[in-house]
C-alpha cells in the first residue's frame, strides 16, 4: 500500500474512546523498545510519526492511526519493562485485555519480536494469549540489521520454535532501519483486510 494519508485518530485508554466507523485494525504487540513504534513509522513511511525512543516505556496509551481511510495501526505500550510498578502492570494487562478481547474490527495482531535474541518469556505468554483467544498474528522479527543475512534463517527457526507457532500464522524478518520485510507485512496485512 502506497501511503499518504496518516492521522493519529486518539490516543486511547477505555473502550468509550475507540474510533467508531468500522475499519479493519491491525495492533502491534511486544517488549518494551523491540520496535513497535518504529514498524510503524517504517510502514506508513514517515520518521518519526509514532514516538519512537531508545528508553523503554515510550508508548503509554492504545495509539490509533488510521491510514488512508483505510484501516489502523494500533501502537500498544510494550511489556516486561522491568521499572513498572505493581499497579502500572495490571492497567495495562486490564487496557490491553479488553482491547484485544472485545474488539471485534481487530484483524490480526503483530506480535513484534527481536530477530537477534530468543523470544522471551511474556513473549510466548503473549503469543499463547493471542492463540487462546483466536487472534490471527503476523510475527514479525525485528532488527535483522544487526545480524549478519547468513543467520537470519537460523534465528528464524529458533523465534518459530520458541514461540510454538501454528502453521497458518506467518513469520516476517523486518527491519525498520534498512525497511527490510516491508512489502510482505503489507501483503500479509492486505490479505485480511
Ligand atoms: N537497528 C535497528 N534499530 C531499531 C529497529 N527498530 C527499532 N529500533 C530502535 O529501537 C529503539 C526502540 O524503538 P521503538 O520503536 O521506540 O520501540 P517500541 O517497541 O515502540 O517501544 P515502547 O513504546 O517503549 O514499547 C529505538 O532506538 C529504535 O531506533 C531496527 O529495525 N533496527
Ligand atoms: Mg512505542
Amino acid at each position: 500500500m502506497k501511503v499518504n494519508n496518516v492521522e493519529l485518530v486518539i490516543s486511547a485508554v477505555k473502550p468509550e474512546q475507540y474510533p467508531e466507523g468500522g475499519l479493519p485494525e491491525f495492533a502491534l504487540a511486544g517488549r518494551s523498545n523491540v520496535g513497535k513504534s518504529s514498524f510503524i513509522n517504517k510502514m506508513i513511511g514517515r520518521k518519526a510519526l509514532a514516538r519512537t525512543s531508545s528508553k523503554p516505556g515510550k508508548t503509554q496509551t492504545l495509539n490509533f492511526y488510521k491510514i488512508e481511510e483505510q484501516l489502523f495501526f494500533v501502537d500498544v505500550p510494550g511489556y516486561g519493562y522491568a521499572k513498572v510498578s505493581k499497579t502500572e502492570r495490571e492497567a495495562w494487562g486490564k487496557m490491553i485485555e479488553r482491547y484485544i478481547t472485545a474488539r471485534d474490527v481487530l484483524r490480526a495482531v503483530l506480535l513484534i519480536v527481536d530477530l537477534r535474541h530468543p523470544p522471551t518469556s511474556d513473549d510466548r505468554m503473549m503469543y499463547d494469549f493471542l492463540k487462546h483467544y483466536n487472534i490471527p498474528t503476523i510475527v514479525i522479527a525485528t532488527k535483522a540489521d544487526k545480524i549478519p543475512k547468513g543467520k537470519w534463517d537460523k534465528h528464524k527457526k529458533v523465534v518459530k520454535e520458541t514461540l510454538d507457532m501454528e502453521k497458518g500464522d506467518p513469520l516476517i524478518v523486518f527491519s525498520s532501519e534498512i525497511g527490510l520485510g516491508f512489502e510482505q507485512a503489507w501483503s500479509e496485512i492486505e490479505k485480511r483486510m
